[in-house]
This record gives C-alpha cells, sequence and structure tokens, in this order.
C-alpha cells in the first residue's frame, strides 16, 4: 500500500501552521471540513474547517489546561456540562474525578464524534464507555437556553474559534445564560483563544466575562498546533474559587495522572498575563 504525504496547513492572517503526514479521512458534515492526519511527530490530529483541533501528541497542553484548574478547585462537582468537544479530550480528563456523576456534553457536529471515536479513539479513551458519560447532538446555544436555572455545577466551553457557526459561543448573551444554568458555587471555564494570534476576540471574552461574573481569572500556556503557540483558559464562577490547594488529597491524585498539569505549572499559569492584555483591560 502506498502512502501519500500531503502538508496541510491552518492559514491565519499572512501565516500558516502545517503538519506533514498521510491524510486518513477528509470529508464535509453539515457543518465543516473534517480532516484527520497522522504526522510523524503529533501522531493523529484533527483539523476543523481549517482549523487544528488536537493532536494525539499534544492534545494534553489544552485539554488538562480546561478541565482541572475548574474541577480542582471546587468540592461539588456532580452535575458537568461540555459544550463542544466532541474529541472527547476534555470528557476523559473529567472522567478522572469520582464525585462527577453525570457529564452531559452537547455537540452539534455528530461527524466529529463519529470521526473521533473512529479515528482519534485515544484522545477520549475510557470516557466513551464511561457510563457518566452523556452525548447529546445538539447546539450548545440552545440546550443551554433549555436548560433550568441553578443546574450544572461545571461549565466548559471547548470551541472552535469564532466563525459563522460558532460566533454566538463567544456573546455576552451567551455567557449571561450559561451564569443563570450554573449552580451558585459553580464555575464556568472556557478556552479563550490566544493573545497574540486572536487578540481581539481574547480580550473581548476577558472583558465579557469580567462585567458578567463576580470572579474572573484567565491562564496562559502552549498548545503547540495551534496558530502561534500560545493559548489561553478563562475561568468564571460568582463565588471566589480557590485555585491553589496545595496539598488537597485530590490535586495530589490528579497531578500525578496528568502529563502537563500540575498545582506549581498552573500558579505560574494564572502569572502569566501578557502585559498588553493587562494594559488593554485596564484602559
Ligand atoms: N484554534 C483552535 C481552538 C480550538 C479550541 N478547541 C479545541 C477542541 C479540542 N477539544
Amino acid at each position: 500500500m502506498t502512502h501519500i504525504s500531503t502538508w496541510i496547513d491552518e492559514y491565519h492572517k499572512g501565516s500558516r501552521f502545517g503538519l506533514n503526514g498521510e491524510i486518513l479521512i477528509k470529508q464535509n458534515s453539515k457543518y465543516q471540513e473534517i480532516i484527520v492526519i497522522e504526522n510523524e511527530y503529533y501522531g493523529r490530529a484533527l483539523m476543523l474547517d481549517g482549523c487544528w483541533m488536537t493532536s494525539f501528541k499534544d492534545d494534553k497542553y489544552y485539554h488538562e489546561c480546561l478541565v482541572h484548574p475548574a474541577l480542582s478547585s471546587i468540592d461539588e462537582k456532580s452535575n458537568v456540562l461540555i459544550i463542544g468537544g466532541g474529541d472527547g479530550g476534555t470528557a476523559r480528563e473529567c472522567t478522572k474525578y469520582s464525585q462527577i456523576s453525570k457529564i452531559d456534553l452537547v455537540e452539534i457536529d455528530e461527524e466529529v464524534i463519529k470521526i473521533s471515536k473512529k479515528f482519534l479513539k485515544e484522545i477520549g479513551g475510557k470516557a466513551w464507555n464511561d457510563k457518566r458519560l452523556k452525548i447529546h447532538i445538539d447546539d450548545g446555544v440552545q440546550w443551554v437556553k433549555k436548560t433550568k436555572d441553578n443546574f450544572y455545577d461545571v461549565i466548559f466551553i471547548d470551541c472552535s474559534d469564532p466563525s459563522e457557526f460558532s460566533n454566538l459561543l463567544f456573546s455576552d448573551s451567551f455567557y449571561r445564560e450559561c451564569k443563570r444554568i450554573l449552580k451558585k458555587n459553580g464555575i464556568l471555564a472556557t478556552q479563550s483563544e490566544s493573545p497574540e494570534s486572536f487578540k481581539n476576540i481574547h480580550i473581548s471574552i476577558l472583558k465579557t466575562l469580567k462585567k458578567i461574573f463576580k470572579v474572573s481569572e484567565t491562564m496562559y500556556s502552549f498548545v503547540p498546533i495551534y496558530p502561534s503557540g500560545i493559548w489561553s483558559w478563562t475561568f468564571a464562577s460568582e463565588k471566589v474559587f480557590n485555585l491553589s490547594r496545595q496539598n488537597h488529597f485530590e490535586t495530589l491524585r490528579i497531578e500525578k495522572e496528568c502529563e502537563i498539569w500540575n498545582l506549581n505549572f498552573q500558579n505560574a499559569a494564572f502569572k502569566m498575563m501578557p502585559n498588553k492584555i493587562v494594559k488593554e483591560l485596564d484602559s
């Protein structure tokens, strides 16, 4: 059998971020183009509508940073919502917590789930067979709208970059609805784009969350296959959450199971806001 190697690039404002390898699948769903490529260094990687989402080699940089700052900082976390996250990586990290009794994963594009289960099974790992995981093929915005008040302990927004069909997931009205369905001590965690390659939307997310929630904190780290590499995650709540439970038994246990995240890493990451972002938020 011949394996044909191709370069697949994410184009971003005159720059490009490419992986070379064999294309395992290239398909158009109702919503987007889905590609899985097999790369020598990053392993299998998923691209949606021209944007890299995750890869075998670097998925932990993204999913551990989205999930553990939120889940390790609160006690009550039985009911969890994931909006997006069709590759299963966020669900996989959530299943490390035995206190979680239900994870609603709401993904608009069923094909992303099917392709992830078939070609990227390791990203979701055991989560795909975990009885607590309930998959709903639905629009996240509509799901949140129809959910009753004070329902979830934690909401993860694991979405793509803003586009025609994901724009609303970054809107003032959507975050307000998330606040409505979060329990009083609950926490919202969202990927908040790059302070470098997506600076305007990054600032807008931070400003909006600060306006809506009592507390909102942003951490910075790297996702090697994303444009510019530097990425951010923001955590918002009506309650002051404890982000540094150094000797908490759960933090110690989760640290052992992680490839990237640990509390020292996290503590540094929450202090990494580039000064140009600090200045813009202050102005
Ligand atoms: N630039 C890509 C941003 C995508 C963030 N979500 C990735 C989904 C991984 N579960």
